[in-house]
């Protein structure tokens, strides 16, 4: 599938440095380590509702990222997926009364028209479910012929194939990564598109493979019949369509912890026999008056919305980097205005930038975006840069929009 138009990342003097990241496996700040190339997979969106400031927080995170990687000289290999067909999609395109297919493509268009505004760099992969069925269908086939996914017989259809959460693999197991008790995780199971309670299971938490056709769902003829992929094989299945079996970094938001991004880890782990990635990363939750920012809330402030009440783009991005990406905090409108007070104090700061050598400012910037994505910490140093009187200089205009993606020159 088409992703969106790549934005100029301009190249910085000097060198860049290696990100350190915070893990959720290992639950400290740790290297990123890319083998050469730097490979990356992030959960895309499930296309509707699209795009609000949660979603665009975790992107801006991990574009922060890859422009910390691309600065200190790695190449990036990225996919992102677009969950675009899942229960959760159908339910709301019933509800609307509208084709399915029809909603997610007119959202996936909103989606990248918002990543393009934001100048968010796009993946060299971007992948829809259900460009990949047939993948899916074959992996979940190897997945039952090993002995690792086992049918379970349904009233109304033809088998479902679910993923044994038991198995024994050196290369996965299951809480590793969210390191949450089991209680825990049967509560998030049911409430994140699991199924605990269903009968016939041999661990209430496996989590489903492939769903057999139902009347009036939308399905596939593959090796498995006719039916559809479940959500965690989606993404284990396009990662490794594109990326090596062990990816530098797997990231999304904190609520893909579990069961998602621990599951997708065991599926692939399962077809590999390698960990999915050597760093779990989470962003935090966005929220809005009082609760995360959820589509089944409806709580949403929507880029799209923004950029048509006149909102500079650059002024967006500014107030979402403004937070930490790990912590999770509350969107109000006093966090738009002020990004719009600093970008307008900023571009007229860098209206005529010094054609001077860096003083050092350069390599103080990388240091702290690359100590765990702090761009709070990098806006901070350029505020205070000002508020010292000091000049901006061609390079420090050319790393605050490498690096923190903002064009201080445009507009
Ligand atoms: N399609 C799946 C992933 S395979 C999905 O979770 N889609 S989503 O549309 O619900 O979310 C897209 C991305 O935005 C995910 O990484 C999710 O963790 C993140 N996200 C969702 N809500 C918020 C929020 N309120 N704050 C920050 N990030 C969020
Ligand atoms: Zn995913």
């Amino acid at each position: 599938m088409r992703a969106w138009t790549r934005p100029a990342v301009p190249t910085i003097p000097g060198d860049g440095r290696v990100a350190r990241l915070f893990d959720s496996i290992e639950g400290r700040v740790v290297e990123t380590r890319p083998d050469g190339i730097a490979s990356i997979y992030v959960c895309g969106i499930t296309p509707y509702d699209a795009t609000h400031l949660g979603h665009a927080a975790t992107y801006l995170a991990f574009d922060t990222l890859i422009r910390l990687w691309l600065d200190a000289g790695f190449e990036v290999r990225y996919v992102q997926n677009t969950t675009d067909v899942d229960d959760p999609l159908l339910e709301r395109a019933a509800r609307d009364g509208m084709d399915w297919r029809l909603l997610a493509e007119e959202q996936t268009d909103l989606f990248r028209a918002d990543m393009e505004r934001l100048r968010v760099i796009p993946p060299d992969h971007y992948v829809a479910v259900t460009e990949v069925v047939g993948e899916v269908a074959e992996a979940v086939a190897r997945l039952e012929r090993e002995g690792v996914a086992y049918r379970v017989g349904s009233d109304e259809a033809g088998d479902d194939l679910y993923f044994d959460s038991g198995f024994h693999n050196p290369a996965w197991q299951l809480g590793a990564e969210s390191g949450l008790d089991r209680e825990t995780m049967l509560v998030l199971s049911a409430e994140r598109g699991g199924d605990p309670d269903r009968a016939g299971k041999r661990d209430p938490l496996d989590p489903l493979l492939w769903r057999a056709e139902r009347p009036g769902d939308p399905a596939w003829d593959s090796v498995l019949g006719r039916g559809r992929p479940g959500w965690h094989i989606e993404c284990s299945v396009i990662a490794l369509e594109h990326l090596p079996a062990t990816i530098t970094v797997n990231g999304g938001g904190s609520d893909l912890v579990f069961p998602h991004h621990e599951f997708s880890a065991g599926h692939s782990a399962a077809l590999t026999g390698h960990p999915l990635a050597r760093l779990y990363a989470h962003a935090g939750m966005v929220g809005y008056r009082g609760e995360k920012m959820s589509k089944s809330l409806g709580n949403l402030v929507l880029v799209s919305r923004l950029a048509s009440d006149g909102a500079d783009p650059r002024a967006i991005r500014l107030a979402l980097l403004g937070q930490h990406y790990r912590s999770d905090w509350e969107w109000t409108d006093a966090h738009l205005t002020a990004a719009d007070g600093r970008l307008a104090s900023w571009a007229a700061w860098a209206a005529a930038p010094a054609d001077l050598p860096d003083d050092g400012f350069v390599g103080e910037l990388r240091e702290t975006l690359s100590e765990d994505l702090n761009t709070p910490g990098a806006i901070d140093l350029v505020d205070a840069r000002l508020a010292a009187g000091l000049p901006a200089t061609t390079p420090i205009v050319r790393a605050i929009d490498a690096l923190l993606g903002i064009d201080l020159m445009a507009g």
